[in-house]
Order: C-alpha cells, then sequence, then structure tokens
C-alpha cells in the first residue's frame, strides 16, 4: 500500500474546517493510497480531535499530532493571518522522519484525487507550488527576477529531505530576522523570498483560487479550466465559505463536504442557520450596509460588487 503525507496547521477555531479538508481528501483519494494527516497543533480541544477521529468511520487514516509553542513565533509580524499559518517554517525539524510531504491551508476542499498532487514531479526542486493570481504585482515589491514567479503558499508540495539537506529552517528564520518589514503576505512572502528559485510551478486547478480579475491573458484558458474543473479549491478571499451569508464563488461545493463531517452532523440547527439561512442573512446584510451608506445605489462601486457576486466570471479579462 502506498501512502501519502499531509501536514496542515491549526488551532481550536479552524480545527472543524480542516476536517473538511481532510473529510474532502478521503472521499476522493485513490483506494491505492494510505492517507497520514500531520497536524501542527494550536490547542486542538479534546472534542474537535474526538470529531477527527470520528472521519475514520468512512475511511481508515493516520492522524498525529504536534503540539506547537506560540511563544517560539512571538517575534513574527502579524497582519490579518493567525500566527498558526507561521507553524510551518518548521517542518523540516517536526517531521523528521517525512521524505515528502502536502502541506494544505485549512480554507480549502478537496474536488479530486490528491494522488495527482502528490505523484507531481518537482524536478529537482525543493517545493511545487501554484502561481498566486497577484504574482506580478508581489514579485515586483519583493524584487523577484521576471524567469521566476511569486506562488501562493496555501497548498505545497515539499521535498524534506532536500529541505533539510539544504537547511531551509535556518534559512527562513534568517531571513525573517532581516526582511521582517518587507513581509506584508506573512509567511508567504517569506517562504517566496527564500525559496522562489527552487520552486516548480504546478497546475493551477492543483490550487484553484477564484480571483476576479483572474491572471491576466497568458494563463486566462488555464485559470477558466481550473475553476470548472479544480483539483483542490482554495477560498483565499476574505469572505469565507463557513461564514453566515456567505456569497463567495462555489461555496455549495464546500457545504456539500461539511455536511459529510460530525461537525454539522451534530450541531444541525446551529449548522442550519449558518450555512442555509444564506438568502434571510444576506438581506440582514445588505439592509446593514445600506443604513450605513444610504447613497450606495448611485455608486457604481456598489453595483459592481453586486454584478460581481451575481456573475462571478463576469470581470475576467
Ligand atoms: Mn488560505
Amino acid at each position: 500500500m502506498k501512502q501519502i503525507d499531509i501536514c496542515m496547521a491549526t488551532d481550536d477555531n479552524y480545527a472543524p474546517y480542516a476536517g473538511v479538508v481532510i473529510s474532502s481528501i478521503l472521499e476522493h483519494l485513490s483506494e491505492d493510497y494510505n492517507l497520514v494527516v500531520h497536524v501542527l497543533d494550536g490547542g486542538v480541544s479534546a472534542i474537535n480531535k474526538a470529531y477527527l477521529e470520528e472521519l475514520k468511520q468512512n475511511r481508515h487514516f493516520e492522524i498525529h499530532y504536534y503540539s506547537m509553542d506560540n511563544n517560539e513565533f512571538n517575534h513574527c509580524p502579524l497582519t490579518y493571518l493567525s500566527i498558526a499559518t507561521y507553524y510551518r517554517l518548521k517542518i523540516g525539524e517536526i517531521l523528521s522522519d517525512v521524505r515528502r510531504v502536502i502541506y494544505l491551508d485549512c480554507d480549502m476542499v478537496a474536488k479530486g484525487d490528491l494522488s495527482e498532487i502528490w505523484n507531481f514531479d518537482l524536478q529537482g526542486n525543493i517545493l511545487g507550488a501554484v502561481e498566486d493570481p497577484l504574482s506580478a504585482k508581489n514579485m515586483q515589491r519583493l524584487k523577484i527576477e521576471k524567469q521566476y514567479f511569486y506562488f501562493n503558499a496555501g497548498l505545497l508540495l515539499i521535498d524534506l529531505e532536500k529541505w533539510r539537506s539544504e537547511k531551509i529552517q535556518n534559512r527562513l528564520f534568517d531571513t525573517l530576522k532581516m526582511r521582517k518589514d518587507e513581509l506584508k503576505h506573512q509567511d508567504q512572502d517569506l517562504l517566496n523570498l527564500v525559496l522562489y528559485k527552487q520552486t516548480c510551478s504546478m497546475p493551477l486547478r492543483f490550487n484553484s483560487q477564484y480571483f476576479p480579475y483572474g491572471y491576466g491573458n497568458a494563463k486566462k484558458q488555464e485559470y477558466l479550466s481550473s475553476l470548472t474543473n479544480p483539483l483542490v479549491i482554495h477560498y483565499i478571499m476574505a469572505d469565507k465559505p463557513w461564514k453566515c451569508g456567505s456569497v463567495v464563488f462555489r461555496r455549495r461545493d464546500y457545504v456539500r463536504a461539511f455536511k459529510k463531517t460530525p461537525w454539522f452532523l451534530k450541531h444541525k440547527s446551529k449548522c442550519f442557520l449558518q450555512c442555509f439561512m444564506r438568502g434571510p442573512a444576506l438581506l440582514v446584510e445588505f439592509l446593514k450596509y445600506w443604513y450605513k451608506h444610504p447613497i450606495c445605489w448611485f455608486k457604481p462601486k456598489f453595483w459592481r460588487k453586486v454584478k460581481q457576486i451575481i456573475f462571478p466570471l463576469a470581470f475576467l479579462r
């Protein structure tokens, strides 16, 4: 039996969403593979651990927890993300026996067989990653040369043996110290700064991100087909699919996956309000917005936003 190692970082608040990722991976993973999940644990509660355990009833997998100490990451600059995102800087040291791993964010859902990503040829690189929709802008800001690209760090295929032998962890923490003020997107910027020369570009559908303005003309076709045929969907915007009244693109895929997890099955009534009262919730949001901005009807920006919600692909160039 072949094996796939994945790694996720989460605190207790995000544990249910990590559960959705794991459950959706198991649902689509080829029968030839065993799944081993490594959780960089920022304080997952006993009840959430028990729910994660329950996912084994549908299909067996292994799960290991590595408890993390937030004090070690005290000096890391925080913007809009949780400190848990920095845990992965130590991934090589923590998963000391693992040779290859797929790192995944918690704001994702799998729609296809993860072994396709697992078997991607890294061609001697340390990382495999997908280009970020704002690659060009971020390359300029971080002075990354034209022949490379700025990647989204939400899904990474990592050669951990190379990571360790090339002492990437030291390089990450050294760069963190020296270029702290440049890190607008926290550890994603940091990983890019240290690893952009050793990163292989993977197909967009491996980490499919809806961004209203797309990737520009060169990648338009690949972008469109990654949206209609994603392997993993990544909800990158601030509006997350588990939020009440969320209007995020492809939210239905998320709700469908969420409904198969213990977090839904055990708390149906609460989740019902969260997931399915979308219409009324939207109306309330809308009225609140109108109360704050009574002249919004006259602003083109307002109607652009409405159009984007109703026709998510209308803005593609
Ligand atoms: Mn993310």
